[in-house]
């Protein structure tokens, strides 16, 4: 663990106040779990019976193994396959919620919300195979909800459907070859646990097969959460905001979103908008929104609000004192926050029924009264703010201009102003000329492991210097956001000359107000899959597989079971994926073996974990020269012998 706490200037500022005041934050619980307990960090420590904790002590008689039997490799296998199972639920169980809404949004029966986005709704009907001719909206938008709900429950042997509709064909080919294609979410998530439950699978090869399984149930839910995302709110178009504590308003009513699902969130900006004067009328100059985490980054995708800061930080928005309400939904929600929110005047609130906090205000949300909730939540706010002890704020002076809302749709119409016929080629005519050396993703969370937002940071600076196209979603995006790499003055410090250069012509056709950015902000982690429509695009257009295609992806500072479960679905797909922090499946060299080195024969991705980011930058910039220079090997192979013909 690093003693650099963080690299944001205004986390420091925060941290010191803390300090200072004696309020102990997720900074010093980092702190107090030093050491870590070996056996769980490597993944050898068993918890799946009662008969555990079992570790492997090779050292001792018959402590090579659990008491079960179970050798380093199945443990091992067992605990990082039961990460995948949380994180897929996570995101699956958020897309189905959405989809249930736009299905009573279709049956007529919320009055709050309405298909936003028809021209979506068409697209992704047609794309699953919905008819679309001649029908009514609703009709199309009832079908398709339902068939996203069925996804869900889904029992036989048929192929789940947004992974077919979405994936090319090469890349099912492997999916299939290797029987790890999904039929349905709950089945494949149910029998991940089966499969792993004590006594049942040992084979540390066919586990991780399942945990692929379960994976691309993930990417399932995530895909489709977006494309529904889309259609009841609305596609995002680039917006111009700003990020840091500094978003948060010492003269305004502050309320920051944070946790995951747009439903509430966008309620609560329609609210904000018609409750100006109520906020007036207590004293306030009006109504500020800021975002945290991934509710952050869709109402910042969809509607230009501003980013207080990410996850490790989430703390230190209620010690500016000036937070009148967090209103939270689901993950990635410190329990702290409660404890911490007592010592000021800052209201938690907890609205769904799978989240709360003892002894925070629960509002239980409900989709039939949607504008309603959101009303009552700004003025629980408005009722807080009156009680604010303005000696107690204090408000880093930190923001950066923010210029987001890079949908892969609002990234092709600005590709489509250089090249209206095939967009995509925009992207990859630049890599072939060399001046670009390819797509990196950036996503995931932050982790106290290292230095926060620091391994980003550093990260996504080399990859520009290198000439990477870098697009990003999650708490990674929003780091970028907070050190102004996510506009143009970023472009300018940070760039290499082709990157440079590329985005210049991306900025003489765009005709925004505001300059493009050095990092294209995508949206929230279920946004990955936005990522990977980009990258499927990109194979289509260069002729290849996923598994060539000059495209890498990372999570610098991953925390959570989703970022497994992303990862994990990445590399299914064909993209190498580094991660900045050791994973715990070095416990056995069997298995990191196998999802590090033997994945890459299969899938054409890999994990590799490096927690240097200087060097985690130097191997991702040789995976995408390695695979351009193979393309063009392969290319001039193809040539010689049509030539010879
Ligand atoms: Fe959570 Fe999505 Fe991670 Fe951030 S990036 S800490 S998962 S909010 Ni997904
Ligand atoms: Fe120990 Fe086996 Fe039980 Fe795991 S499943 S806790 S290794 S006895």
């Amino acid at each position: 663990m690093s003693d650099k706490r963080t690299i944001d200037v205004a986390a420091t500022q925060m941290l010191d106040k803390a300090k200072e005041i004696g309020f102990l934050t997720t900074f010093d619980r980092a702190k107090a779990q030093e050491p870590r307990c070996t056996f769980g960090n490597t993944g050898i420590c068993c918890r799946i019976c009662l008969q555990g904790p079992c570790r492997i002590l090779p050292k001792k008689p018959g402590g090579n193994k659990g008491i079960c039997g179970a050798m380093d490799y199945t443990i091992v296998a067992r605990n990082i396959v039961r990460y995948i199972a949380g994180g897929s639920a996570a995101h699956s169980d958020h897309g189905r919620h959405i989809a249930e809404t736009v299905l009573h949004v279709a049956e007529g029966k919320l009055k709050d919300y309405q298909i936003t986005d028809p021209v979506k709704l068409i697209a992704v009907a047609k794309k699953i195979g919905v008819e679309t001719e001649g029908r009514d909206v609703l009709a199309v938008a009832k079908d398709v909800a339902t068939a996203a709900l069925n996804e869900f429950g889904r029992v036989n042997e048929d192929e789940i459907t947004w992974i077919t509709a979405n994936s090319n064909e090469s890349t099912l080919d492997v999916l299939r070859k290797t029987n790890i294609m999904p039929s349905g979410i709950n089945l494949s998530l149910a029998q991940l646990l089966h499969q792993t439950h004590a006594g049942n699978d040992a084979d540390p090869v066919n586990i991780i097969f399942g945990g692929l399984k379960a994976a691309l149930c993930d990417y399932d839910g995530m895909a489709l959460a977006t494309d529904l995302s889309d259609i009841l709110f609305g596609t995002g178009v680039p917006v111009v905001t700003e990020a840091n504590l500094g978003a948060i308003k010492a003269e305004k009513v502050n309320i920051a979103l944070h946790g995951h699902n747009p439903l509430l969130s966008q309620m609560v900006v329609k609210a904000a908008k018609e409750m100006q004067e109520e906020a007036k009328a207590a004293g306030a100059a009006g109504i500020n929104l800021v975002g945290i985490c991934c509710t952050g980054n869709e109402v910042l995708t969809r509607e230009g609000v501003a980013i207080a800061t990410n996850f490790a930080t989430q703390e230190l928005a209620i010690l500016t004192g000036a937070m009148d309400a967090m209103v939270v939904d689901v993950q990635c929600i410190m329990p702290s926050l409660r404890s911490l929110a007592e010592c000021y005047h800052t209201k938690i609130i907890t609205t769904m029924p799978i989240m709360k906090i003892p002894g925070s205000y629960h509002l239980a949300f409900d989709e039939h009264r949607a504008l309603d909730s959101a009303k009552e939540i700004i003025r629980l706010a408005i009722d807080a703010y009156k009680t604010r002890d303005s000696a107690k704020v204090c408000i880093p002076d930190v923001r950066n201009t923010v210029v987001a809302g890079f949908t892969l749709e609002s990234l092709l119409n600005i590709f489509k102003k250089i090249n209206a016929d095939a967009p995509i080629r925009v992207l990859t005519d630049a890599i072939a000329a060399g001046e670009i050396k390819g797509v990196a993703l950036f996503a995931g969370c932050n982790n106290l492991k290292g230095t926060h937002d620091e391994n980003h940071f550093t990260m996504a600076t080399e990859l520009a210097k290198n000439d990477v196209f870098i697009v990003a979603t999650g708490c990674a995006a929003q780091a970028f956001a907070k050190e102004g790499l996510l506009n143009g003055e970023g472009v300018q410090k940070y760039a290499g000359e082709g990157l440079k250069k590329f985005i210049a012509r991306l900025n003489a056709a765009a005709g925004l107000t505001a300059e493009l950015p050095l990092v294209f902000h995508m949206g929230s982690c279920v946004d990955n899959s936005r990522a990977q429509d980009l990258a499927n695009m990109m194979a289509i257009e260069m002729g290849l597989d996923n598994r060539d295609v000059p495209y890498v992806a990372s999570a610098p500072e991953a925390m959570s079971e989703k970022a497994v479960a992303i990862g994990s679905w990445n590399v299914a797909l064909g993209n190498p994926v580094h991660v900045g922090v050791v994973a715990p499946t070095v416990g056995s060299t069997l298995v990191n073996d196998v999802v590090t080195k033997v994945a890459e024969d299969v899938f054409g991705g890999f994990f590799f974990w490096e927690t240097d980011p200087v060097k985690a930058s130097a191997r991702l910039v040789d995976i995408l020269e390695e695979r351009n220079w193979k393309n063009a090997m392969r290319k001039k192979a193809n040539q010689a012998k049509e030539e010879a013909n």
